[in-house]
């Protein structure tokens, strides 16, 4: 932990030479099989970073701590949603690479080829993707919620020809047939040879021959043997997977050393992580947060790291409260959706649990509203524990905006300043910086180690989505505004921000309004275009237990948010719903509301809503008007 003082110089001396702060931490933060003499090579919009180094990710997360007495500390601590528990060490985790890695490279795999990785939140996803690392395979994970048909899509665009599932996952009780969806997705992809599948809750499957292996016949008959590949800094570590304003997904690519130089130095900055520390991130491997904060973060750390198979809420509202006090969790991260949703169900089932563990709580994914915020800090942080509230993308690979605890005091709602090395602005259209309080585009000017190297196979994509507004400046798609502290606030995606006779609003901030109200418990705010006023604003909220959904309630709504905001802010419509529709990570999808109160029905894509049944709701109720 720093003080202000030393922070500033250090984020001072970062931005003076970005290359040199790199290069010093890329040195001492990674094990190099060969070093690397040149720092950047940047050909707008293209970077290498230590391009003629070699490392290898794995080596990096594992070999590296079995020298000295992590040997035999806890790696990962896995809380099944049954109630299992497994913990392996540093040694035992290694252990099971390395077989998994032998047996990999026994069916002919190695530096290049793609696998796609299809599998629950169990100690073999993170041993799957430690694996390919170690040969130089590319993984990509797919969300174990997504269908046969986005599995397809995803492995036809990666051209993957190794699959890595299970059975079958658990969710809330019920079973999701994983290897049934790879076989349905298979079916048209005859590019994988290979599907290996490891047994987790004793489904019935079906096995094809030749095709499909099990994991632990593989893995009782590999090596023992398996040296982790030297491999290229810019040698891809992974593929993933996040969907854009069109259609298809776009296949964000991350590097192996630059990404991992960040997320280890982030970790430090942001966490500000112990070696005692046993650390739990919430989200899930499907995800960017999963695969830098739950898996190559932490381990390259050499710390301890909580992996929770199941639903927050299973078997019961407290079940994140009582695996706090279970494992004595210090740091814990997570996000403003599932703080919502926790708000929702009450104050007794934290109150329950011992959470005096607790040190650092984070947050991503979302602007926190204030209110979310207060209630994070007080009710679970018991108002002693530092909340950072961390910005970054898919895109960005690690967290460029937050606090570092200890320096930076916070302000509820916003991510507060880019971490060292970090060059962000906001920018107006024409692409001048604009002045603090005004809102613009946030930015990033320099090129950063964990940035993204590419979409898989788009080169056009990639210079078209994030590096044609503004030549040579990487556009985030976010709004934000930065206070006269130098504070960032991120509004939300720019297509978020509503802008009603020419009173500019973020949905988030009607949002906060919203919920403050004691009737509410979640709200999404989303423009309708209207003639008079450019934007309508139209309100959807779901309403706590015991609240009722009477047009009188609407009218109040109405009238509290003008009240809170101005008259401007006054919602045209308030809609009270049974839920909202979210994408599997939890985001609100505005956009599918906004075509709903635009065109009365929704024909964009909806490859990430979690719950259908919300969106048929929603429409239903439009047609019964
Ligand atoms: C890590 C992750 C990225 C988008 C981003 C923002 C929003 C994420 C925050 C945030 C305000 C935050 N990757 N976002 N974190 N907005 N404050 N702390 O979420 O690719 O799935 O999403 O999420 O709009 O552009 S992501």
């Amino acid at each position: 932990m720093m003080d202000r003082t030393t922070y500033d110089g250090v984020r001072k001396a970062a931005l003076a030479d970005p290359e040199e702060f790199w290069a010093a931490r890329a040195r001492v933060g990674l094990h190099w099989f060969s070093p690397f003499r040149t720092t950047l090579e940047w050909q707008a919009p293209f970077a290498r970073w230590f391009a003629d180094g070699t490392t290898n990710a794995c080596y990096n997360c594992l070999d590296r701590h079995l020298t000295g007495w992590r040997k035999n500390k806890a790696a990962l601590i896995w809380e099944g949603e049954e109630y299992q528990q497994r913990i392996l060490t540093y040694q035992e985790l290694h252990r099971r690479v390395v077989q998994f890695a032998a047996a990999l490279r026994g069916l002919g795999y190695g530096q290049g080829d793609r696998a796609i990785l299809y599998l629950p939140m169990i100690p073999e996803a993170a041993v799957a993707m430690l694996a390919c690392a170690r040969l130089g395979i590319i993984h990509s994970v797919v969300f174990a919620g997504f269908s046969a048909e986005a599995l397809r899509t995803r492995i036809d665009d990666l051209g993957a020809t190794l699959a890595i599932t299970a059975d079958a996952g658990r969710r809330r009780g019920r079973i999701v047939p994983l290897k049934k969806n790879l076989d349905d997705a298979l079916s048209e992809c005859p590019g994988v040879r290979h599907s290996i599948v490891y047994r987790h809750t004793g489904a019935e499957i079906e096995m094809r021959e030749r095709r499909d292996l099990e994991w632990a016949d593989l893995v009782a008959g590999a090596e023992a043997e398996c040296p982790a590949v030297p491999v290229p800094s810019e040698h891809p570590l992974f593929v993933l997977y996040t969907s854009g304003t069109t259609g298809k997904p776009k296949g964000v690519v991350h590097s192996t050393a630059g990404y991992l130089v960040q997320v280890q130095a982030t970790m430090e900055w942001v966490f500000d992580l112990r070696d005692d520390d046993t650390y739990w991130c919430t989200a899930d491997i499907g995800w960017v947060t999963g695969h830098s904060y739950i898996i190559y973060g932490p381990l390259a750390m050499g710390a301890t790291t909580v992996m929770y198979e199941g639903a927050p809420d299973w078997p019961r509202p407290d079940r994140f409260w009582e695996i706090i006090a279970k494992y004595r969790v210090n740091v814990f991260y997570t996000s403003p959706t599932a703080i919502r949703s926790f708000i929702r169900q009450g104050d007794e089932h934290p109150n329950r649990h011992d959470l005096s563990s607790l040190r650092l709580l984070g947050s991503v994914g979302e602007p926190i509203n204030p209110s979310a915020w207060n209630w994070y800090n007080t009710v679970i942080g018991k108002s002693r524990c530092p909340i950072v509230d961390t910005w970054w993308q898919t895109e960005t690979g690690s967290i460029l905006l937050s606090p570092s605890p200890g320096a930076v005091e916070t302000k509820p709602g916003s991510a507060t300043l880019p971490l060292p090395g970090i060059d962000a602005a906001i920018f107006n259209l024409k692409g001048e910086p604009v002045p603090d309080g005004q809102q613009g585009y946030l930015v990033l000017r320099k090129p950063w180690p964990s940035m993204l190297r590419g979409l898989y196979g788009d080169p056009e994509r990639y210079r078209e989505n994030y590096w044609s507004r503004y030549p040579g400046v990487y556009f985030t798609g976010d709004a934000a505004h930065r206070d006269s502290d130098g504070y960032f606030w991120v509004l939300g995606r720019v297509d978020d921000v509503i802008n009603v006779s020419g009173h500019r609003m973020s949905t988030m901030e009607v949002e906060s309004v919203m919920v403050r109200h004691p009737a509410v418990a979640e709200a999404a705010a989303v423009g309708r275009p209207d003639e008079l006023k450019g934007q309508a604003l139209v309100v959807f909220a779901t309403l706590k237990g015991g609240a009722t959904p009477t047009p009188a309630l609407g009218e109040e709504l109405r009238q509290w948010v003008g009240q809170e905001i101005g008259g401007f802010a006054r919602p045209e419509e308030v809609r009270m719903v049974d839920g909202l529709p979210k994408t599997r990570s939890g985001k609100i999808m505005r956009r599918l509301l906004r075509e709903l109160v635009t065109n009365r029905h929704v024909a964009g894509d909806t490859t990430t809503l979690e719950d259908f049944s919300v969106l048929a709701k929603l429409s239903a109720s439009d047609e019964d008007e």
